[in-house]
């Protein structure tokens, strides 16, 4: 009885062998085919993990990208936009500075302690213009091929511009206002999932600690959305800067040095910021912030996300010309713009 079990069993055993092993290239014969594959004890173990959350099937970041990725919340890519494009984006920039070009929907937003002091009206007080979208010059930023093609990789085929910036650190006025707070991107946007977000900001010259780079938590993106308010700084803080309120102080942080062109790619709950520019030069960098439009909106009410919609929703209403009340959603259908694939949600 149990001499017959065995037999049938090991029949089977050898059916099934034949069957994988004519089903391999000529060559590889028995155990030595079976065991050519890796099993899932062996997939396990493996380097890298198998399933993804961060990140897209696709064949442009090579595993070791995409696990930093998925470790750290952000990935830098060095030397991604020509120095002729940076040229022309910092023209633009100047123009509009000097008001030689306007733009529809653009915000200018100035340094606290520096548009106090004077009436300045080429960029010496200008921080950051934001919502650039009609800028044709600017907005070449944003459908840049090298750049988009990062961002699929986060974002999948359909791909919305939802913020874009241009940020003009001035150098310090000696209040400590060039600093940004340590935030999360996702406290200023009412829409989700979060992983389908991300960040492209590129340094448009040398940016190292001296005239304030980006300092990141790596890791925080695995975190959840935390509470913003503006925080009590001394020398006061600009417009729109909130910072984030608890987050664990024992992180560690790493300050991104990066060379005019590199890009950083990072995803929305990573805390970050940036420091003090302590040169006498305007600190540059270009930014876009991409969604995939099936993502959805979300209503803030009752969240802590409630604090920023009254302050945008006011930008927008002054900024658009608008009477009536408009909502947090109603002010990001204005600023989104289709770059790739099809408009969904957004
Ligand atoms: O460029 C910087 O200094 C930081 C910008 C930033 O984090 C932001 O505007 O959200």
């Amino acid at each position: 009885m149990e001499e017959g079990r065995e037999a049938r069993a090991s029949l089977r055993l050898r059916t099934v062998l034949r069957h994988l092993v004519s089903s391999r290239p000529a060559g590889l014969a028995g155990a030595a085919a079976l065991t050519h594959f890796p099993t899932s004890a062996q997939i396990a173990t493996a380097k890298y993990p198998v399933h993804f959350r961060y990140t897209l099937d696709n064949d442009l970041l090579s595993p070791e990208q995409r696990h930093f990725y998925e470790e750290n919340g952000y990935l830098v890519i060095k030397n991604l936009v020509s120095d002729e494009d940076i040229e022309r984006f910092r023209d633009e920039f100047e123009k509009i500075c000097r008001k030689e070009v306007s733009v529809v929907g653009l915000t200018i937003m100035r340094d606290v302690a520096i548009a106090k002091s004077e009436f300045l009206q080429d960029q010496k007080a200008v921080t950051k213009i934001q919502d650039f979208k009609a800028d044709e010059e600017l907005f070449r930023y944003c459908t840049l091929p090298q750049i988009v093609k990062y961002v699929e990789c986060f974002t999948g085929p359909n791909i919305m511009a939802m913020h874009t910036m241009l940020i003009n650190k001035p150098p310090d006025p000696g209040k400590k206002t060039s600093r940004h707070p340590l935030h999360q991107d996702l406290h200023y946007f009412p829409f989700r999932p979060a992983d389908r977000i991300v960040c492209a900001w590129t340094a448009m010259e040398k940016i190292d600690r001296r005239n304030g780079c980006l300092v990141v938590l790596p890791g925080t993106h695995k975190g959840t959305l935390k509470q913003h308010d503006y925080p009590d700084w001394e020398g006061g803080v600009n417009k729109m800067y909130h910072g984030v309120r608890d987050y664990d102080k024992s992180n560690p942080r790493v300050h991104l040095a990066m060379e005019k062109g590199d890009t950083v790619f990072f995803h929305p709950l990573l805390i970050h910021g940036s420091g003090m520019n302590k040169t006498d030069g305007f600190r540059k960098a270009i930014s876009c912030h991409y969604a995939s439009s099936d993502c959805h909106y979300i209503d803030v009410k009752g969240t802590s996300q409630e604090n920023i919609e009254k302050e945008v929703t006011e930008i927008a209403k002054s900024k658009y010309g608008i009477d009536s009340p408009i909502t947090l959603k109603d002010a990001w259908v204005l600023r989104a713009h289709l770059v790739k694939g099809e408009r969904i949600n957004l």
